[in-house]
């Protein structure tokens, strides 16, 4: 069944001093029918923000192959786009539900691509990889997050920034020497999430890393737990604090027989072993009830907040604070639309 759902769009107004009305456009454009709307919106969001900063249209495209994202030019690219100011870090909130409070955020990196838009990670990171790219990338991500941490810091926001690490890396001790000298050298609050793929790939040097890391005291995240090939054998060896179950678990959670049951197991089993669960892909009140009540430690998703600048997050907390204190104690996660699309 073809849809005619190719193009989302948002037309943005920005007012200037004069009394002119400014329009600007930003959107998101796929080929072909198979894609995924969530990231379809996503990006027409991002494009959109973008716009309203630069002040000019940005049409972003998102097809995964075929539809324009071209592997060589991205892998020519790329090192200029890093050294260049291209990339720049998303933050999503992980919310402890216990708490009522925001206890951690994960760094998303984005290429803002001058011609192409918004390229978002699925698109280029297993590039970097390939290429070899990804060492610089993430080099720089680490520099960024470290920044970053210190303005939350400074902002009365105490929190560890998580970054996600490719398995290449994770067996690369010149990179784990650098990300240990950086992040002890600035004493900011960095933790990894890594999937299990990645220790895989060579499992005795990644999980000796790993342990170094955890020694100096560098918090480790499993990330996407359950989408690939998850072995409980790595899951009792590695030096993990917290678990994170895959938002293919999680989205259809109050609408699905099966995965209710996959979860709290999951959850069950990852207490078991002391670690903190989180779930990633809550986008609504009912899925949070549900893994409240399975006693999931803390949620990650669109129902709490999506991956933004850290202006936007920054503000976000400051809001938190504020609602917080007149709230006494109810959540007040939730943000209507519109606070998503304040620049
Ligand atoms: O692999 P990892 O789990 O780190 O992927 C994070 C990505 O998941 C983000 O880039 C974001 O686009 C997406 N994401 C975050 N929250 C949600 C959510 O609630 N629903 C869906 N469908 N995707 C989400
Ligand atoms: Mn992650």
């Amino acid at each position: 069944m073809k849809r005619v759902r190719d193009v989302i769009g948002e037309i943005g107004f920005a007012m200037p001093t004069a009394p002119t009305l400014e329009i600007v456009i930003g959107g998101a454009a796929v080929s072909g029918i198979d894609h995924d709307e969530v990231r379809l919106v996503e990006a027409a969001e991002a494009a959109l923000e973008l716009a309203r900063a630069e002040r000019r249209d940005i049409l972003s495209n998102v097809s995964v192959d075929g539809g324009g994202i071209d592997v060589l030019m991205l892998m020519r690219e790329l090192p200029s786009a890093i050294l260049s100011g291209q990339m720049t870090l998303h933050y999503q909130p992980k919310v402890h539900i216990r708490r009522q409070e925001v206890a951690s955020v994960e760094a998303l990196v984005r290429w803002q691509h001058p011609e192409r838009g918004l390229i978002l990670p699925g698109d280029f990171i297993a590039i970097a990889e390939r290429s070899g790219a990804i060492d610089a990338l993430t080099r720089w991500t680490l520099r960024q997050a470290i920044a970053d941490q210190r303005i939350l810091a400074s902002d009365g926001h105490i929190m560890t920034v998580f970054l996600n690490i490719s398995g290449m890396l994770l067996a690369d001790r010149a990179f784990i020497d650098e990300a240990c000298r950086l992040i002890i050298g600035s004493g900011a609050k960095i933790g990894f999430e890594i999937t299990e793929t990645a220790v895989i790939r060579e499992p005795e040097k990644a999980i000796a890393h790993l342990e170094m890391l955890s020694r100096l005291g560098v918090p480790i995240a499993i990330d996407d737990y359950g989408a690939g090939l998850s072995s409980l054998a790595y899951l009792k060896k590695l030096p993990a604090g917290e678990l994170k179950i895959d938002k293919g678990f999680v989205l259809q959670l109050t609408s699905s027989n099966r995965d209710p049951l996959i979860v709290r197991s999951t959850i069950d089993l990852a207490h078991a072993l002391d670690m903190e669960v989180t779930a990633e892909g809550v986008e609504t009140p009912a899925a949070l009830a549900l893994l409240s009540v399975m006693g999931c430690d803390m949620v990650q998703g669109y129902l709490l907040g999506k991956p933004t600048s850290l202006d936007v997050f920054r503000n976000y907390l400051a809001e938190e604070r504020h609602l917080g204190a007149v709230a006494n104690g109810r959540p007040t996660f939730h943000r209507p639309e519109a606070f998503w699309k304040r620049a």
